[in-house]
């Protein structure tokens, strides 16, 4: 009775077939016409429902656009639970560059006015740059061995992020988020993104039929996709959720891959290749759109009506290891 805005407008509808109407926009998804019941939430007085995008998977996962959620009610909701949110980020080799800025404009975005924990991994640990945090914001930097191969960089993740969570973060933090460090935040990134297990629609093909997405095929690799399977195609760059679900998720990403490993393949996209095989059989209970990360050398699509985080225009040749 005391929440400071009052409970969201809403209205329960009967919805015939409105997936396969906007799923051949924006959607690859089931052709068959679905039936379903479920509430809609409108949106603040003064703004459109969002009917030019799919916010909602065939699973009933909500998918989160501008325009899809009241912030101010999430957050009074969220801050009372006095929850902590962990964000894990690589900075090995050359991209130490770029942690200042993620670090810098994480402060001005990401969770403001939660409890954050950052843990940095770096091998270059002298050259983590000092970004004033505010009160209840914390940085924890790990040293990890180099690699000379970028893409043991990228895939170690998931080994090191369930080592951290096994050895640090059960009891310690509520929710977590593993973000590419050649970024940069530019909007709201909040309490609308907390979910079970949280995937990121990657901007490079959310306009594009299934039959296009980069999933490994072949049947030999443990990150395997069969032609037609597959729902949405996820960034390796942002993924998160309940720490427990995150666990899992990394354990069995670590399985795989090394698995694989051991029989000499590397998915076609390393980790990101087992991310979305892991999605594609666990499904995410919510799926931020590309405005969650989106990438600066690619103009803004008239339904990103903002973009909150996005990688930065890197020259790999001169920042990559090989
Ligand atoms: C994509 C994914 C990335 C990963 C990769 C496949 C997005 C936006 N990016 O990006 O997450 O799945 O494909 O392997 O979805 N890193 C270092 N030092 C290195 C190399 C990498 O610290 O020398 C870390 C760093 O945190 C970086 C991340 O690994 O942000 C991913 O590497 P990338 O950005 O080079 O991968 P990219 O752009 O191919």
């Amino acid at each position: 009775a005391d929440l400071p805005l009052k409970p969201p407008r809403s209205v329960s509808l009967v919805l015939i077939s409105t997936w396969s109407l906007l799923s051949s926009k924006y959607c690859p998804f089931y052709s068959a016409a679905s039936l379903c019941c479920i509430t809609v939430f409108l949106p603040p007085k003064g703004k459109q429902l969002r009917t030019d995008v799919v916010t909602v998977t065939p699973w009933l996962a909500p998918v989160v656009w501008e325009g899809t959620f009241n912030p101010f009610l999430l957050d009074s909701i969220y801050k009372r639970k006095n929850i902590t949110i962990a964000a894990t980020v690589f900075a090995v080799g050359k991209y130490i560059m770029f942690l200042k800025d993620f670090l810098q404009t994480s402060e001005e975005h990401f969770f403001v006015g939660f409890r954050v924990d950052f843990y940095v991994f770096t091998d270059r640990p002298n050259e983590v740059p000092k970004v004033n945090m505010a009160a209840g914001r914390m940085l924890t930097v790990r040293s990890v061995p180099s690699s000379n191969r970028w893409q043991e960089i990228s895939a170690r993740r998931m080994e090191i992020i369930q080592n951290l969570i096994e050895k640090k973060l059960q009891n310690r933090a509520d929710y977590i988020f593993c973000l590419d460090v050649d970024s940069k935040f530019h909007g709201r990134w909040g309490a609308e993104s907390l979910g079970g297990l949280v995937a990121v629609i990657h901007p490079g093909y959310y306009r594009d039929d299934r039959s296009r997405f980069p999933y490994e095929r072949s049947p030999a690799s443990n990150a395997y996709v069969a032609p037609g399977e597959g729902d949405f195609y996820y960034c390796g760059g942002a993924f998160g959720g309940l720490v427990e679900e995150v666990h899992l998720l990394a354990k069995t990403c670590r399985k795989n891959f090394e698995d694989d490993a051991k029989r000499g393949i590397e998915a076609a996209w390393q980790e990101e290749s087992h991310l979305n095989r892991y999605m594609w059989i666990n499904k995410p209970s919510k799926v931020l759109s590309p405005e969650y990360l989106w990438q600066d050398f690619k103009p803004k699509n008239p339904e990103v009506q903002i973009i909150r985080f996005s990688g930065v225009i890197k020259n790999y040749a001169n920042i990559r290891p090989n």
